[in-house]
């Protein structure tokens, strides 16, 4: 694979998509290549990218991920995309055989990388007397020994248990009760485990309720639930005030680990060491297919990357199909962690697109400014601002916390950002006006549930940012002008502190 050095490539895309069934489309339509005089190929330029962008096309590729994500009926009993599912691996070969009918514009590779992956069945936290409704166990907490209840005393730990001295030297055989802040839940369990602790409980710091995750699996971890700080409030007041609060915690989880793969394509020609690189999930959740999240920004990425093949490129275009977004940006997250240092300065920017199509949609902007994140984030903003504008549409800004794949990057020094269309989130009065749709509804009703179907997709916002999505990319396949060169590969240390998210899931 061009400029990707020493990642471990484990199959070739032709090798993947051998067995494939036909494609769906033939040649795509109105796709004659933009020649010049001696019949070469066309600088892109990006009204000509846009003018080829097809929401026909991208419905039909919709369709047919939907026929993938059934395939994972017999295991799971509906439609499913999730890493490890016969629905995901299809659709993994069916962006390969895509690709591969584009001929040699592009070179493709995969890279495979271990996903740990986790299910909570039955959780139950008893506290005193009182069973809290707002507990839940954390996403990748152990389970209790033998999936059995275990009993303790409950043990009030100093300031936010951050640090192995905020333990009671008599946590051994007791839960730990921790406040939420500073560190992570992860490491929060890791040293309640390491202080004797049979088990532990992270209460918010305000009164809502808590979940969250303790992301890579520790051998110290105990079994850990999240508790709203309301729920916790009575339950701190007592143990202030010396009383024992006899306790029981029973999770029945599985935390397991399976391969999944990262498809990674780049074109051929264009400057190898200046790349645009922009980046989809192609896994869903358990629950649905995930045509909206992330089957959009998939089927976005395969039509730009179609159409631009009748056009040449002055610097190296990168696509990236990541698994295993939704178990926490593990896929997104191998391929930076991996990258040597020399190949990391070569992208000069990252683009994430997850969730092009909401049905109650916003036109969101990731708020990637300067100050906070490495610097060329807010001239990409920026380049979504003005399209916005040139449009005559609304936008809106939105937090670049975390939640989706351009986390790693940020992290890494890479300038990045992206658009999106909105999840679980709430549609305000004063989007309705600038956008329609619904006040008061989520952004995407289905977001991370079985009807995240065909039909739960806005064509005209998925057209729009397609479009945005094609002008993003002639942009910076033509030229880097004016956009600032790559420093250091480690700068995001606002960025870091603030941070909340990992994905899906608050990490701290
Ligand atoms: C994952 O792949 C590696 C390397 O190919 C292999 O050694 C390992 O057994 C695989 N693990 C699973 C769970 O399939
Ligand atoms: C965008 O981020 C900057 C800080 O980087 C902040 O000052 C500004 O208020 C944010 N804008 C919105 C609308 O969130
Ligand atoms: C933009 O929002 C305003 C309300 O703030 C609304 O009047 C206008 O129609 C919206 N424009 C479009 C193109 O929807
Ligand atoms: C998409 O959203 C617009 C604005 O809310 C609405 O007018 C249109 O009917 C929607 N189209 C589809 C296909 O959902
Ligand atoms: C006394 C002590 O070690 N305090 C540390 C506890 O952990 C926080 C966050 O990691 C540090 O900032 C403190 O210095
Ligand atoms: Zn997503």
């Amino acid at each position: 694979m061009v400029g990707l050095g020493r990642l471990s490539l484990i199959a070739t895309i032709a090798s993947v998509s051998a067995q494939l069934q036909k494609p769906l489309l033939s040649q795509p339509d109105g796709v004659l290549p933009e020649t010049g005089e001696k019949g070469s190929k066309l600088l892109v330029d990006t009204e000509s990218l846009q003018a080829r962008i097809s929401i026909e096309s991208l419905v039909k590729h919709a369709e047919a991920l939907y026929e993938l994500a059934k395939s994972s009926e017999e295991e799971f009993g509906h439609p499913t995309r999730v890493i490890g599912s016969e629905g995901h691996r299809r659709t993994l070969e069916y962006v390969a055989a895509e690709i591969d009918r584009l001929g040699d514009y592009y070179k493709s590779s995969t890279q495979s990388f271990p996903a740990v992956m986790g299910q909570v069945f039955q959780s139950r936290l008893v506290l005193g007397h009182s069973v809290p409704e707002s507990a839940s166990a954390m996403s990748l907490t152990p389970p209790t020994p033998h999936k059995e209840p275990v009993y303790g005393e409950l043990a009030l730990v100093d300031s936010e248990g951050c640090n192995t001295s905020d333990y009671p030297h008599e946590l051994s055989g007791k839960i730990a009760f921790i406040k939420r802040g500073t560190c992570s839940f992860g490491t929060k369990s890791e040293l309640a485990g390491r202080a004797g602790a049979i088990a532990a409980v992270v209460f918010n710091s305000n009164a809502d309720g808590l979940s969250g995750t303790l992301g890579v699996p520790s051998p110290d971890h105990v079994p850990t639930f999240g508790l709203s700080g309301k729920d916790a409030e009575p339950v701190i007041e007592k143990l202030k005030a010396g009383k024992v609060v006899d306790s029981i915690a029973f999770i029945d989880s599985v935390v397991n680990t399976i391969n999944t793969t990262n498809i990674v394509v780049q074109t051929v020609e264009g400057d190898p060491e200046n790349c645009v690189m922009l980046g989809a999930h192609s896994d869903s959740v358990t629950e649905g297919p995930g045509i909206n999240d992330d089957g959009s920004g998939t089927l976005t990425l395969l039509e730009v990357a179609t159409r631009l093949t009748q056009f040449s490129v002055k610097n190296c275009v990168r696509f990236a199909w990541w698994a295993g977004e939704e178990e926490g940006l593990l896929g997104s997250d191998y391929y930076v962690a991996t990258l040597p240092e020399e190949e990391n300065k070569k992208i000069r920017l990252f683009m994430d697109y997850d969730m092009m199509g909401s049905p109650n949609f916003a036109y969101q902007i990731y708020n990637a400014t300067n100050a906070v994140n490495p610097t060329g984030s807010e001239q990409l903003r920026d380049l979504y601002i003005d399209w916005y504008k040139s449009k005559g549409l609304n936008y809106t800004f939105i937090p670049f916390d975390g939640r989706s794949d351009y986390d790693a990057f940020i992290r890494n020094g890479i300038p990045g950002g992206g658009i999106a269309t909105g999840a679980e989130g709430i549609k305000t009065k004063e989007e309705e006006l600038m956008f329609g749709g619904k006040a008061g509804d989520w952004y995407d009703p289905c977001y991370h549930q079985l009807c995240d179907d065909v039909s739960n997709v806005n064509t005209t916002a998925w057209l729009i940012n397609t479009q945005l999505v094609a002008h993003s990319v002639a942009t910076y396949a033509a030229s880097f002008e004016g956009f600032p060169e790559r420093v250091a590969t480690k700068a995001a240390t606002v960025y870091d502190q603030d941070t909340l998210y990992h994905g899906r899931y608050l990490v701290r």
